[in-house]
């Protein structure tokens, strides 16, 4: 298959200012007609090429007339028209097969609704159109469909008609005044109800708000449409931003292969980020679903009203609407427990991706499949970069930057680089070494020595920064580095230095403190600044010191998993590990009543055994599994009375959404799963109680989630409640799949095998798919077994979904790209699996992409 570089992009040929399209809306088969106003772009002689896939084309007419075959024509999937003037009218008629179309790209049917999903590339599986991002049209949407089976038409913009027509079928125009790439359109066709509500502006137009779901749904909106309400206040608070039509929809579909989209004023959502209430949704499901409508909403300035010159600019909108959407969340509760889950979800899932063979840099050279680069670096990695330039340039200089980048690029596709320059421009600094960031792939590695002269009263940090070679780039030129670092001191530990921001931008720079006369504890990266790998080389004193002391509390966190990753690392390597300074530093931390216990409840978490891998060269997942259960069984045990204390003390509260109680919940389970890991015989009826007594989802699930890991009697018996209290409830059934496949019991890789086949087991429904062979993969241990069984598994499930949806299908193949960092034997196993995976005929471009980069 082809590969795309950035460096050929070239500007569109033809410009379509409008488009008129007109949908007779049928499961089975789809009408679309096209109407193109096209006009010539520059001076050249090219023909108009329209990107078209899978589409049956029935008719093409030039100026109203209707042209024969032969005047036209296809080239590979794209239909030629010869135009001789600069403007011309080109329709299509073409017809599409909704109710086949498993990939969901295009126009889909699911659970009896048709929706569209275009971004990056759908839109060509419903029109003949130039898929590019960089034309920009006016829309105007006629559907019509059976007005029993579909009452309600939704489109972008406004509804300005509708009416009945002939046999039960009836019709609706919509026009959308804001010209927009096409992966934003969207339509939407169904039985449907809405939550409505409304949102004054604050220049005092009201929007009218509507959250489309099915009827018996409806109770479980009402978090999404606070969500939204939120969102659509903080983004006129904080970025100045105003939403811009009279109407916002947003729909919720169970089979989607993401989270959710950003359509102009018709997002499209996964219903898992929809629809929650207390006895379906835990409170982590809660904070993603305010996340995700944040996202989506945020995306009307950031990607839609400036959206992106080509795919290669893809963090253009995606890092920066991450940022935007890390900032609000960061702005509802703890802002350091949120910062905490930022960095664990960029190291679970990002930094992994930029140390083995898909690593890529936040603005990619070169794609085979677009959909492939919908990863961590370009959303997570490129929230990074974002943040290091808010904390660069400071909350008003970054504010000036982005209102000038508002201001500058309305209504146009811009690039990363227009961003750069706008925060340049605005505040007058030099980010040009900055910039490497979007360029260079890899982590960068940064060492920290720090040096005290008692006498002089001085200390001499000297740092130094590595970036590691990653596929396409071997050399590498040093990063600008912000680190926000302090100096603390050793006895009193009071800060002795005040936190500074520490540019490195040199492989090797000294800094020096003056005033420094008691001995210092280094502070670095605080509330992690950088997005490196930090080495301060700290023995587990000082680390154990931080955790208690450190005024930053990302760093204090930090300290504490360093700690306690070490400690497990000791006991992998062979070396005898010393657990006394993890469970003081633990039951210190317990006892801090100073303390959120959100806060607390993250700080005592063992780092997860993936986590403890990525710090190895070589993965000895048996190994690492078991030095990490022999320190949660100490921690549970030394701590019994503490954990039992903390327990109780976050019991006997009814349900309700709040920072303090979600925080208490979040502690309660946490103490559950040290009291069970310290063999308590009271342990699995604690948790059952727990499980059965619980008003909510976050205790349920998180009881059964302990007892999962167990073998008590309670584990099965727990299981069969849950299933049979859930069994028409398609995302807390997505829970039992993942609660299983995520057990740290020795027969899980068995217990997965056996639970894909299950009666409720599919692998057409994208959520349920991940439920089960998504979180397996992400099971080190259980996925990683010595036989190789996990492999074949995986290969197999990844072979199957490919010939019904390749995009979700290549998500799942990851895994099995870390081989280079396992033994010989695991190795060669995974190589094989890839190998089997590229042989098999018929192969997408997005798991070829995937499998053949895995194995290079
Ligand atoms: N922009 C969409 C993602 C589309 C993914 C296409 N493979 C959702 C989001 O990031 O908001
Ligand atoms: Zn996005």
């Amino acid at each position: 298959p082809p590969i795309i570089h950035r460096e050929d992009y070239r500007p569109p040929d033809w410009l379509v200012p409008d488009i008129a399209l007109d949908f007779r809306l049928d499961p089975g088969k789809t009408l679309v007609s096209a109407r193109l106003k096209v006009v010539r772009n520059g001076d050249h002689a090219e023909p108009l090429r329209l990107d078209g896939e899978g589409l049956k084309l029935i008719e093409v007419k030039r100026d109203g007339v209707a042209l024969e075959s032969g005047v036209w024509r296809l080239e590979d999937d794209r239909l030629v028209v010869p135009i001789d003037a600069d403007e011309a009218e080109i329709s299509t008629l073409v017809e599409i097969e909704p109710e086949k179309n498993s990939q969901l790209m295009g126009l889909y049917a699911s659970g009896g609704i048709l929706c569209t999903q275009c971004e990056a590339q759908g839109f060509r599986r419903i029109t003949f159109f130039p898929d590019r991002p960089d034309v920009l049209s006016r829309y105007s949407v006629l559907m019509e469909a059976d007005q029993a089976s579909y009452p309600v038409l939704l489109a972008n913009g406004d509804c300005i008609e509708s009416g009945e027509g002939v046999e039960g079928r009836h019709w609706a125009r919509w026009e959308d005044p804001w010209p927009k790439p096409c992966y934003l359109f969207a339509l939407v066709a169904g039985d449907l109800a809405a939550n409505r509500d409304s949102f004054v502006t604050m220049s005092g137009k009201t929007v009218d708000l509507a959250i489309w779901v099915r009827e018996a749904d409806i109770p479980k909106t009402g978090h999404a449409m606070a969500a939204l309400k939120d969102s659509m206040a903080w983004d006129e608070r904080v970025y100045g931003r105003e939403y811009d039509l009279s109407q916002f929809n947003i729909v919720a579909v169970s089979d989607f292969n993401f989270g959710a989209m950003e359509n102009k004023s018709l997002n499209i959502f996964n219903s898992r980020y929809i629809l929650a209430d207390a006895e379906t949704a835990t409170d982590m499901d809660f904070d993603a679903i305010a996340g995700v409508v944040a996202h989506e909403y945020f995306h009307n300035w950031s990607g839609n009203r400036v959206t992106c010159r080509d795919w290669f600019q893809l963090s253009l909108k995606e890092g920066f609407t991450v940022f935007r959407d890390q900032s609000f969340s960061a702005d509802q509760g703890s802002a350091a427990v949120a910062r905490i889950g930022d960095v664990r979800t960029l190291r679970a899932a990002q930094f992994p991706e930029d140390a083995g063979p898909l690593a890529h840099p936040v603005r990619p050279e070169s794609y085979i499949e677009i959909s492939n680069f919908y990863t961590a670096t370009v959303y997570n990695k490129g929230a990074e970069l974002i943040r290091m330039m808010h904390t660069i340039l400071g909350e008003e200089g970054f504010r000036k930057g982005s209102d000038l980048y508002f201001e500058r690029h309305d209504g146009e596709a811009a690039t990363c680089e227009a961003f750069v320059q706008a925060m340049e421009d605005a505040t007058g600094a030099d980010l040009a070494q900055f910039r490497l960031w979007y360029a260079q792939s890899g982590t960068p590695k940064v060492t920290a020595k720090l040096a005290h002269d008692a006498g002089a009263a001085r200390a001499v940090l000297t740092l130094e920064q590595t970036m590691p070679p990653t596929p396409g780039q071997s050399e590498k030129q040093p990063m600008a580095i912000p680190l926000k670092t302090a100096l603390l001191g050793k006895e009193s530990g009071t800060p002795l230095a005040r936190e500074r921001l520490v540019m490195l931008t040199e492989a090797r720079q000294d800094v020096v403190f003056d005033d420094v006369a008691e001995t210092p504890i280094l502070s670095i990266n605080r509330n992690f600044t950088a997005p490196v790998v930090m080495d301060a080389e700290k023995d587990p004193a000082t680390l154990a010191f931080l955790s208690a002391h450190d005024d930053d509390p990302f760093a204090r966190y930090e300290a504490m998993q360093q700690l306690m990753v070490e400690t497990i690392i000791d006991a992998v390597s062979g070396r005898a590990a010393d657990h006394a300074p993890v469970i003081e530093a633990v039951r210190k931390t317990l006892a801090d009543a100073d303390l959120d216990k959100a806060f607390v409840a993250e700080a005592v978490l063992l780092p997860s055994e993936s986590f403890v891998g990525d710090q190895m060269l070589i993965v000895d997942p048996e190994a690492i599994h078991q030095a990490r259960e022999a320190l949660r069984r100490d921690l549970g045990s030394r701590l019994e009375a503490d954990w039992r204390a903390a327990y109780a003390a976050s019991s006997g509260n009814a349900f309700e959404y709040s920072p303090a109680a979600k925080a208490l919940r979040r502690l309660r389970t946490v103490a559950l799963g040290y009291i069970a890991a310290s063999g308590a015989d009271d342990a699995a009826k604690l948790a059952f109680g727990q499980f059965e007594s619980a008003d909510n989802m976050t205790d349920r699930q998180g009881a059964l989630g302990v007892l999962a890991n167990g073998g008590a009697p309670e584990r099965v018996a727990a299981l069969d409640i849950f299933y049979n209290r859930y069994r028409d409830e398609a995302l807390v059934l997505d829970k039992w799949f993942t609660v299983q496949a995520f057990a740290t019991r020795d027969d899980t890789a068995a217990a997965v095998e056996e639970l894909a086949q299950h009666p409720d087991f599919t692998i057409e429904n994208p959520n349920r798919l991940r439920a089960l062979v998504g979180a397996f993969g992400a099971n080190q241990r259980a996925f990683h077994l010595a036989s190789g069984r996990g492999y074949a598994f995986l290969a197999d499930y990844i072979l199957k979904a490919d010939a019904i949806n390749p995009q979700t299908a290549a998500r799942l193949l990851p895994p099995l790209g870390r081989w280079r960092r396992f033994d010989e034997g695991r190795g060669t196993m995974m190589r094989a699996e890839l190998e089997r995976i590229l042989a098999a005929p018929g192969l997408s471009k997005d798991v070829y992409e995937q499998a053949s980069k895995s194995l290079a």
